[in-house]
């Protein structure tokens, strides 16, 4: 039986109304997005339309997911929300805090060890408030979402960019951070620009070496890390229905990458097999009774182009293999032409290491499909010239995998099996001889390859690929191997093939697991005592931001000027850091470390105007704000993609930075920004980005009438003496002003809160 069966019967109850009035207001055939958007809307049934990428709109999701990396932020903040139990089902998942080293056993072990003090914490945090917990060891977030939670038609936010993967399960699920989370789990709306939609639809049928994982490099390919910002992507067609649920979900996974608020798929017959495989009869029998409702009115995929902002056609039986990368995931190359790309751009060819797992390709049928060209390797008496790391997405898959005998093949390649969690995936592992920094490549099933990710090193050059790609790859050892057209040797010098990956979309003896790490929260949890050390390094309770003070921000000095791609890894680099997620002072001194100063190209590195001595970010920032005064971030174009952590908004924040002046924002930091009360503006002339000097001061000129839809006027003074006026462009609606205004967000809710 499924979860919060009654949650989703009672939101199957309300659909056919709720789509109905939806239709009659846009007064056209719906998507499948959109129906599941009007039927979330916080006020109940539609009584107007939204315009698409313009209008802010109040949802009410039906659940919350959250892992341990992002969880204890989002739960420091919940507890100053002043409320006894969450108000949707909300679950809490140990997957980002275990590093991989020796195997699974020793190394979630030395994580129970070495984290148990926030394990603990996240734990009394779960039983208290009503949130289901999962603990180290159970699985990866997204996996353990699909398998157990994720339900056609439903909506959802996680605090992790990757929440998307549910889509796989027709589900809008949509990655915010931490405050976001707080709002839904305190009986409040969540608000969410209203998005714009890409249809993307699939004809033919995949075949031979090309998997989902190729549809959603090939998409981010076309789209670029920021082609999807701002839209939901609804994949459709023919080749959608022909692939599984997890391949879905494996699109819809690494549809962050693009940047898309959330990928999704209509309901079919892929996922009603998923949903009685993984146990969930029950949903499946009620989503079958609401089936039209769960996809696009028929019209929308006939005619695609009259309801899409924008229309992909990708044809399965043509797509072929692709890898991804070095150092962006939106880098495409045909695995045809990898050879001569390679060559060119010098990129190492050999190849170190093949790992397969994370999130997006850690499935049953995931490891079935790589297991095949293992064992065919086995079997040919290849000896793999790469090392081979395995993450199982959950326990559910790895203990069917190992019945099934998939974990012997590849421990036949002297493959390493990894706990059931993120591992390298967040730069969760000790991977040897990385400190030497020494260029090498490796390659991966994961969705992001931003320098220095997996091992800290910033010459690895990290690829993705699909799982059966990277077992090729990694047997052959070599970058440039298409296994389609090239041959290799084997231990009695014979010349070998490797045949077209099969595999096996759902276990044929069905799941199975012993213990799946589950805990179910106390019925009532007024009793449970949270405890938080006042020495910890690792935990701090928080103390609120304090309020604007109303005055026009003056003298304000530049921080640094971030030049070129700044992720969420460069403003807050995860890997080491992770530890200290729960500790907003002692997260902060990486604050930034990552993003290069667009004046000397170095990181870590920048001016400090009051001494004109250069140091690092954080020490720098901590001296500016010792002194009083206000700084300014300056970026570049899409600045804070990738995850959800809010640490990056919050960490410059607490650090006494006021302002993120950027070409432009990846959505979910732009949010972020907004809900820990800084001021996150956009140059509305691109090119005023140049204008700004290593020594300026920043005047405001009209924040004190900051208004909707109204730029802001900020004079930018020159050491030698000249200045520029600049125009800065924002999207903060009036209720964003008061988060603002109040300091915080969640200093708002408590007001509210303590109001009522
Ligand atoms: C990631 O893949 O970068 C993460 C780690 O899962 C993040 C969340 C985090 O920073 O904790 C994400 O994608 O949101
Ligand atoms: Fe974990 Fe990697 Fe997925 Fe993020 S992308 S949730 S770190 S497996």
């Amino acid at each position: 039986m499924a979860f919060d069966i009654a949650m989703i019967k009672a939101s199957y109850a309300r659909l056919a109304e709720r789509v109905e009035a939806a239709r009659k207001l846009v007064g056209k055939p719906l998507t499948a997005a959109e129906k599941i958007l009007y039927s979330h809307l916080w006020d109940g049934k539609a009584t107007g339309t939204y315009t698409r990428g313009e209008d802010y709109v109040d949802f009410a999701p039906d659940r919350i997911a959250c892992q341990d990396a992002t969880a204890q932020m989002a739960l420091l903040q919940f507890m100053q929300a002043g409320k006894a139990k969450v108000a949707v089902p909300t679950t809490v998942h140990c997957d980002h805090l275990i590093q991989a080293k020796e195997g699974a056993s020793a190394d979630l072990k030395s994580a129970n060890n070495s984290s148990a003090e926030v394990f603990d914490f996240l734990q009394s945090v779960s039983n208290k408030y009503g949130i289901g917990f999962w603990k180290p060891g159970a699985g990866i977030i997204h996996q353990v979402v699909l398998e157990n939670y994720a339900f056609p038609g439903g909506m959802m936010i996680g605090t992790d960019s990757h929440t998307v993967n549910a889509g796989g399960l027709g589900m809008l699920a949509i990655g915010v951070g931490g405050a976001d989370a707080v709002d839904v789990m305190a009986d409040m709306p969540w608000e969410l620009k209203f998005p714009k939609l890409i249809g993307v639809k699939l004809t033919g049928k995949l075949n031979g070496w090309t998997a989902p994982k190729d549809v959603i490099l090939k998409v981010a390919g076309i789209l670029t890390v920021k082609g999807g910002t701002g839209a939901i992507i609804e994949y459709f067609g023919e080749g959608a229905e022909s692939m599984s649920c997890t391949g879905k979900g494996t699109i819809c996974n690494m549809g962050a990458e693009v940047g898309a608020t959330t990928s999704t798929f209509g309901y079919d017959a892929s996922m009603e097999r998923y949903l009685r495989a993984t146990d969930r009869d029950d949903v499946a029998d009620a989503a079958n009774e609401v089936k039209e409702h769960l996809t696009a009115d028929p019209e929308v995929y006939q005619n695609p182009e009259a309801y899409f902002d924008q229309v992909i056609e990708i044809d399965l039986s043509t797509l072929s293999p692709h890898i991804n990368g070095p150092f962006t995931p939106d880098l495409a190359t045909p695995v045809a032409e990898m050879s001569e790309k390679a060559a060119t751009n010098e990129w190492p060819i050999d190849v170190e290491w093949g790992l397969i797992g994370s999130c997006t390709n850690s499935s049953y049928e995931d490891l079935s499909r790589a297991a095949s060209i293992a064992k065919q390797a086995v079997d040919k008496k290849l000896v793999t010239k790469a090392a081979f790391g395995i993450n199982p997405g959950s326990e559910q898959v790895r203990y069917t995998a190992e019945r099934d005998g998939l974990l012997d093949i590849f421990e036949d390649l002297d493959a390493k099996i990894f706990t059931n969690a993120c591992g390298p995936c967040i730069g969760q592992w000790a991977r040897e001889g990385a400190d030497k920094q020494e260029k090498n490549s490796i390659i991966h099933s994961f969705n992001r390859n931003f320098s220095k990710r997996a091992d800290g090193n910033p010459n690895t050059h990290a690829f993705v690929a699909s799982p059966e790609m990277v077992a090729a790859v990694a047997i052959s050892g070599r970058l440039d191997f298409n296994p389609i057209t090239d041959t290799l040797v084997n231990q009695d010098g014979e010349e070998v093939r490797l045949e077209a990956p099969t595999g096996l979309e759902l276990p044929p003896s069905g799941f199975d697991v012993e213990d799946n790490g589950y805990l179910a929260p106390e019925e009532d949890g007024s009793g449970v005592n949270v405890v938080v050390n006042s020495d910890s390094e690792r935990l701090e309770l928080l103390t609120p931001f304090a309020p604007w003070d109303g005055e026009n921000l003056t003298g304000a000095k530049l921080l640094i000027k971030a030049h070129g791609k700044c992720t969420t890894d460069h403003i807050s680099m995860a890997g080491p850091w992770l530890r200290y997620r729960g500790h907003l002072d002692n997260i902060s001194n990486n604050c930034l470390i990552g993003a290069v100063n667009a004046f000397n190209q170095q990181t870590n590195f920048v001016k400090n105007q009051l001494t004109g001595e250069y140091g690092g970010v954080p020490d720098v920032q901590r001296a500016y704000k010792a002194a009083g005064i206000e700084t300014v971030v300056v970026g570049d174009h899409n600045y804070g993609e990738g995850s959800s952590r809010e640490h990056a908004a919050m960490e410059p924040r607490h650090l006494g930075v006021k302002v993120v002046l950027v070409k432009s924002f990846a959505r979910i930091h732009e949010t972020n920004l907004k809900k820990q009360g800084m001021l996150g503006i956009t140059f509305a002339n691109e090119a005023d980005y140049d204008l700004i000097q290593e020594d300026d001061t920043f005047n405001f000129v009209d924040l004190g009438s900051f208004a909707a839809g109204k730029p802001l006027t900020i004079e930018v003074l020159h050491a030698e003496g000249s200045a520029d006026k600049i125009t800065a462009n924002h999207t903060y609606n009036e209720a964003q002003i008061e988060w603002f205004k109040a300091g915080s967000a969640l200093n708002l809710i408590k007001r509210q809160n303590s109001a009522a």
